[in-house]
Formats: structure tokens, C-alpha cells, sequence
């Protein structure tokens, strides 16, 4: 299956909830007048783009309608279309991974699906031929590890880890190291996400941070914050917390499949300027899918 139809599967119930509301406005209204432009910014926040993300679209196609005169809701239905792609073109979509090794930083809170999108990434770039190495830097709890060396098993990757209770900037070391010996393609490094204990949190990070720059100061590094699309504007919250305390470059929305608010994506894109780089639709290796803007949208308002 293609992105298209897997993403189009994976939207089922936000497209179910969306075409109550938005059909209404597309096939309910026979001209476009005010009434128009309130009831589809209705519905886009239903469909979870957020007050502020919606809003912006709306205004945004008034002013595309008026300047290429359109007439008809079809055609505002394609420019509407056309505006949310432009939204969540914020960026490159592929990971950067043009150095050997390149790096991963996987940062989010607990339960979004941070191991679970490792595996997978890991499955990914293993198909591609890729040499990966997996760091178990969330060390908090034993079985965070396990966890991981389970994908690492089934992606056929190497895997770093050390006791419960390490030292996360310890682990990443010698996550380096190992990398180097036996020249991995890319690392990628878990962590534990207490978002609670901020401070600790951002200190974690930092080091770990500081780590990577320090033993591999030219290697391409992403820095992949990993969202739960079930937790919709909850999550846009978390996001803006992460992206202050480290340098988010890459976002993953997991579990789209689960949810009938997936327009969480344009309001994520959009309002953090970061680039959504893959989505998960399911708990299955080929379950997460690098993202493409125009097949998403197509998806979302079919
Ligand atoms: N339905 C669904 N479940 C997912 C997806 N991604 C992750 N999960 C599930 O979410 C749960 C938490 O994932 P995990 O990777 O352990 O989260 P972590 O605490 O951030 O490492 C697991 O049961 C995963 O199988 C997804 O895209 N769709
Ligand atoms: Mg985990």
C-alpha cells in the first residue's frame, strides 16, 4: 500500500468526523458568503487544527476567493486544499542522515510511541541497507530497554544499553563509541520523556546533547520530537514546551489511527514552523510512513 491509501486508511475517523461537518459546508452551501466562511472554520477546528491554525486558513482562503474570484464551493474546496498544503510545507520532510554516522535524538513524554517509531525507523532504514545502531538512553526502567532491544531483534540493528538507573549521558557514549568501531550508518538514541520533572528533563537532554556535539561535532544530527495525535491540542502544548527546551528539527504524530482529530498535524506544522517528517497509523514496522504533505491533505478532505 502506498502512502496514499495507508494515510487515507489511518485518517478513516477523522475524515468520518470531518465529512459530517464539512461536507455540509462544501455541498450544503450553494454560494460563498459568510455564513460559508464560519461554518468551514467551524469545522476545521472540529477536525482539530486549533483556533489559531484555522482561523489562518479561513482568512486565507477569503482572500485566494476574492482574489482569483471564485465562485463556486468546489473550487474553494480545491484552494482550501492548496492552502493547507502550504501550511505544512515547513521544511524538508526526509531526515537528514548525509553523514556517516548520522544521528537521531528521539525526544517526547512517556506512552507517545518514541520506542515504538525507533523500531520502525530502524525497519525503515535497514531495508535501505543502512548499518543502525539503537542507544538505550531511557534508562529509568529495565524494560524501556528491553523494549527496545526487541525492535533492535526484529530490525536486525545493534543495540547499546546498560543497567537500570545509568547514567543516559553514559549510555550515549558508549553508543558513540560502538558506532564507530564498527561504523554505523546512523545512531539513533532512545530517552525517557518526564515532562513533569522539567528541569531534570532539560538538563538530561542537554548533556545528552552536548555528548553527541562533542564526539561526533560533523556528523548531520536530527533532533526527532515524537507526538501522541490522540492527545490532540493537549500534545501542540507538549510540543511547544520540547521545542523550548531542545532543538526540535523533525516531528513524528503517532497513533492517527486511533484518533478523529488528525488535523492535529497542520496545527502542529504550522504553529511550531517544524517540519512533520513521518506519521504513525498503527503499531506495525510499516505502520509509520514518511510524510507527504499533498497526499495527507487529499486524505484528510476527500
Ligand atoms: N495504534 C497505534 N499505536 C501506536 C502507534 N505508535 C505507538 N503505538 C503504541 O503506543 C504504545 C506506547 O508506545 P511506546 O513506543 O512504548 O512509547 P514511549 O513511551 O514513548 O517509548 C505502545 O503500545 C505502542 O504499540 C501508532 O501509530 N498507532
Ligand atoms: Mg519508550
Amino acid at each position: 500500500m502506498g502512502f496514499f491509501d495507508k494515510i487515507k486508511a489511518g485518517l478513516t475517523k477523522t475524515r468520518d468526523a470531518l465529512s459530517n461537518t464539512l461536507d455540509n459546508v462544501f455541498s450544503g452551501f450553494s454560494e460563498i458568503d459568510d455564513d460559508f466562511y464560519d461554518e468551514l472554520e467551524e469545522s476545521l477546528i472540529i477536525a482539530d487544527l486549533g483556533v489559531d491554525t484555522a482561523v489562518k486558513a479561513t482568512d486565507s482562503l477569503r482572500k485566494t476567493i476574492k482574489e482569483q474570484h471564485l465562485k463556486t464551493t468546489e473550487e474553494a474546496k480545491t484552494a482550501l486544499k492548496e492552502i493547507l498544503v502550504e501550511m505544512l510545507n515547513v521544511g524538508d520532510t526526509a531526515l537528514n542522515l548525509s553523514t556517516k554516522p548520522s544521528v537521531i535524538l528521539v525526544i517526547g513524554v512517556n506512552g507517545v510511541g518514541k520506542t515504538t517509531t525507533i523500531g520502525k525507523i530502524a525497519t525503515q532504514l535497514k531495508s535501505q541497507g543502512k548499518n543502525v545502531l539503537l542507544v538505550a538512553g531511557d534508562t529509568f526502567r529495565a524494560a524501556a530497554a528491553d523494549q527496545l532491544e526487541i525492535w533492535a531483534e526484529r530490525s536486525g540493528s545493534g543495540i547499546v544499553r546498560q543497567s537500570e538507573g545509568a547514567d543516559p549521558a553514559s549510555v550515549v557514549y558508549d553508543g558513540i563509541q560502538s558506532a564507530k568501531a564498527k561504523g554505523a550508518d546512523v545512531i539513533i538514541i532512545d530517552t525517557a520523556g518526564r515532562l513533569h520533572n522539567k528541569t531534570n528533563l532539560m538538563n538530561e537532554l542537554n548533556k545528552i546533547s552536548r555528548i553527541v556535539e562533542r564526539e561526533l561535532p560533523n556528523s548531520a544530527k536530527e533532533v526527532l520530537l515524537v507526538l501522541d495525535g490522540t492527545t490532540g491540542q493537549n500534545g501542540l502544548i507538549q510540543a511547544k514546551q520540547f521545542k523550548e527546551i531542545a532543538g526540535v528539527t523533525a516531528i513524528a504524530l503517532t497513533k492517527l489511527d486511533g484518533t478523529a482529530k488528525g488535523g492535529i498535524v497542520i496545527a502542529v506544522a504550522d504553529s511550531l514552523q517544524i517540519p512533520v517528517k513521518f506519521v504513525g497509523v498503527g503499531e506495525k514496522a510499516d505502520d509509520l510512513m514518511p510524510f507527504e504533505a499533498k497526499d495527507f491533505v487529499e486524505a484528510l478532505l476527500q
